[in-house]
């Protein structure tokens, strides 16, 4: 017997975050459960407004007609979903099958978006390998150089992913490299889409042996039919952020493939709930066991939903709360 829910939740976020100059007020989503022979399955389809091809509302009605198919007995078709929708049935389906295990990689590499006084003592508080990711390109990319210079002096052990989300000119992308020294440059684990254009990014690389990472880019290559992972040349990395690239299985693919090409592969969130998060995290785990993950991002929510994060203290909102959309 098979039975399905969808959950349509609802969650305030912090003040003050801005995605792509919209502001992010509320995170609004769905929790799909699958249930089959006693056994339940979860997972979290939400759409990221600025980021994802589709919308909540398709999102949300595609997964209840896949729901509907799946209680009659049809299998998911994941290349025929919307990224988001894949991503999460999958997971629901694997977390069914008991193929995804408990524990979870929830050492996330802390983000600083702003003031590095407040990154300093994290880091050097951080135990093991120390990584954090800083979002540049949102100022003036001197002051972006001097604050990873400054970073990467503070903090000998430090190793930093830096993110531009495709801000820069080559121009400016090279006045950035210009604000650290050589001997540093080395201790940027990678620098993400630092360029509009894809090629000025892979330009930069060449000129100032600043690795690069695919994020963006990846993003759209998966969108067409024909990709291949060696068609993105040039990159040291690549970010995988589920709910933006489809199903799990599209996601190990793209991470047995990286490892072939001798690319690093880095599983990061879209922003989900902390239940869509630390299934990223035991994702993570599971296939990139000594990688971490982008997943610092739970709080940038007031609440966690239904599973909580290893230490978090944000207060926790249930399912049980939610909006219960649909059920068979
Ligand atoms: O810019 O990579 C981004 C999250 C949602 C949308 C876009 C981005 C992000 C992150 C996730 O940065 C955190 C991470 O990758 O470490
Ligand atoms: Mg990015």
């Amino acid at each position: 017997m098979k039975s399905a829910k969808l959950y349509r939740y609802q969650l305030p976020m912090d003040s003050g975050v801005i995605l792509r100059n919209h502001k992010l007020t509320e995170r609004v989503g769905f929790i799909v459960e699958l249930t089959e022979n006693g056994r339940i399955g979860r997972s979290e389809i939400a759409p990221l407004i600025g980021f994802s091809v589709e919308t909540t509302e398709e999102a949300g009605i595609q997964a209840q007609q896949q729901l509907e198919m799946w209680v009659a007995g049809d299998k998911f078709d994941y290349d025929e979903l919307y990224p988001s929708v894949a991503f999460g049935l999958s997971m629901a389906e694997l977390e069914l099958s008991g193929e995804l295990p408990e524990e979870g990689n929830y050492r996330a590499a802390p983000l600083c978006s702003g003031d590095p006084d407040e990154l300093i003592p994290v880091l050097s508080a951080m135990e093991g390998k120390k990584v954090a990711k800083v979002k540049v390109g949102l100022y003036e990319p001197i002051r972006d150089g001097m604050i990873v210079s400054l970073l990467l002096e503070s903090v000998p052990e430090l190793s930093l992913r830096l993110d531009a989300n495709r801000s820069w000119t080559l121009e400016k992308a090279q006045k950035f490299a210009s604000y650290i020294a050589p001997s540093l440059r080395q201790r940027i684990n990678y620098l993400e889409e630092p360029c509009m254009v894809p090629g000025d990014s892979f330009s930069l690389a060449i000129d100032t042996g600043i690795a690069i990472a695919w994020d963006e880019t990846l993003q759209h290559a998966v969108q067409k039919h024909d990709f291949a992972l060696e068609d993105l040349t040039g990159a040291k990395a690549i970010v995988i952020k589920p709910t933006l690239i489809g199903s799990v299985q599209r996601c190990i693919g793209l991470i047995e493939k990286a490892k072939v090409l001798g690319i690093q592969a880095v599983i990061s969130s879209s922003i989900e709930s902390s239940l869509g998060l630390s299934q990223l995290a035991r994702l993570s785990k599971r296939y990139l066991p000594e990688e971490v993950p982008g997943l610092d991002t739970l709080n940038l929510f007031q609440y966690q939903l239904e599973t909580s994060w290893p230490e978090s203290t944000l207060p926790m909102r249930y399912l049980s709360e939610q909006q219960l959309m649909w059920q068979s």
